[in-house]
């Protein structure tokens, strides 16, 4: 990739300059206001402009990794537009309260309304808690009701392996370049750190990419973690630096990657963004605190959506009442779930997804926040 300057008055200007010379592919990677001199022999009378970095492809960088990602995108356009009907209902349902329960398709023991009312209690939405329980269900001739199949633990539990999508083996399949990204606050640069630990844990060798130059005090914190781990540490502002860098550390078996917080409403820089990710093979994940509203949760996956985002982190699980919202999320989307994160200590509060833990954070009254992150 090819990167250039230009100068502009407005970014619809520097959009519309890239798009008829360039196409498509062509991206803006950074802006800043600069000071021009109105004519150039007068040099009091200053103009304020734009200069914009811009990115652009040489046919050879996009090829292999676009046509890795299409069908990525064509999977997120998909769940793009079911999640706009899934946030007008939810939108009606906070709104207006859904009045009525759903109906369950046959009459229920006493210990499926039950686990149903506890789902619903945790902010599993109502229909999607009468999803998991009839899952776990089959019918029970003595009783004449629909009763679950085995105890109430083994039976939700293979229901959450059928209707959740989350990684397996996500600490023992490598190599691989993850990357994290997310709204501001989130914990990305935390999660980072937790992850590292517990890939070094498992002997792998981790190398650790910063994209985060912007915030004050962000490489700092990274620098911090990444020294007690005794691990590399990149600092990348370009697509171009950043393959540098991914070069220098081609021998790790891991390679973590560190963004800087986008609000989900910021079209310009989550475009930036996408221009590290097309060009290299990097699995992107998107970070999600569980203390964001369901509603918020799926704009920021909407909105994210320009990037190849594979899976989902949930964050700050500590933080929120209704852990259930974040499996209306998982299972509304079908976006695997990569971890969870249970706390501010670093290494110790984070869980690599599994079954038993989802299970047990749907059914337990306080859920185990350790031991769990290598339990897979
Ligand atoms: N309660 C709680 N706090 C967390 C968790 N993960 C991270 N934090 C805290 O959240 C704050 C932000 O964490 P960071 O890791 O810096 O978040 P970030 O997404 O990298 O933030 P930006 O880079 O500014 O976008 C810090 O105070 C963390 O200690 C968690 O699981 N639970
Ligand atoms: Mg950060």
């Amino acid at each position: 990739m090819r990167v250039d300057k230009i100068i502009v008055d407005s970014l619809q200007e520097a959009v519309e300059e890239l798009r008829s010379a360039y196409g498509e592919n062509a991206q803006i990677i950074s802006s800043r206001v600069v000071k021009t001199r109105r004519w150039p022999f007068l040099p009091f009378f200053k103009k304020t402009q734009l200069e914009v970095t811009i990115g652009i492809p040489e046919p050879e960088d996009f090829k292999e990794q676009v046509d890795k990602n299409s069908v990525l995108y064509e999977e997120i356009e998909r769940l793009k537009k079911t999640l706009q009907e899934v946030m007008e209902a939810v939108r009606l349902e906070d709104v207006e309260g859904v009045k009525k329960e759903p109906e369950f398709s046959e009459d229920v023991s006493n210990r499926v309304v039950e686990v149903y009312r506890k789902l619903t209690y945790k902010g599993v939405r109502k229909e999607i808690a009468k999803r998991f329980v009839e899952d776990a269900c089959g019918y029970d001739m003595e009783l004449k009701k629909l009763d679950f199949k085995e105890g109430i633990y083994e039976s939700i539990k293979e229901s959450v392996e059928k209707n959740v999508r989350i990684e397996e083996d996500f600490l023992s399949i490598t190599p691989k370049v993850i990357a994290l990204v997310g709204p501001t606050g989130v914990g990305k640069t935390t999660t980072i750190a937790k992850l590292a630990y517990l890939f070094k844990r498992r002997e792998k060798s981790v190398g650790v990419i910063t994209l985060d130059s912007y915030r004050v005090g962000a490489v700092e914190q990274l620098k911090s973690f990444v020294k007690v781990l005794e691990l590399p540490l990149k600092i990348a502002e370009t697509p171009t630096q950043f393959s540098e860098a991914l070069r220098e550390l081609s021998e790790k078996d891991i390679i973590l990657v560190d963004t800087a917080g986008r609000s989900q409403h910021d079209k310009l820089r989550l475009n930036e963004l996408k221009m590290f990710f097309d060009v290299l093979d990097v699995s992107v994940y998107l970070t999600l605190s569980t203390n964001l509203s369901e509603l918020v949760m799926y704009e920021t996956i909407l909105q994210y959506g320009v990037l190849p985002v594979k899976g989902l982190i949930f964050s700050k699980l500590d933080e929120t009442s209704y852990p259930g919202s974040f499996l209306n999320v998982a299972y509304r989307t079908q976006m695997p779930i990569l971890c969870f994160t249970t706390g501010q200590t670093v290494p110790d509060d984070i869980v690599i997804a599994n079954y038993d833990f989802i299970t047990r954070l749907l059914l337990e009254e306080k859920y185990g926040l350790r031991p769990a992150g290598d339990s897979s």
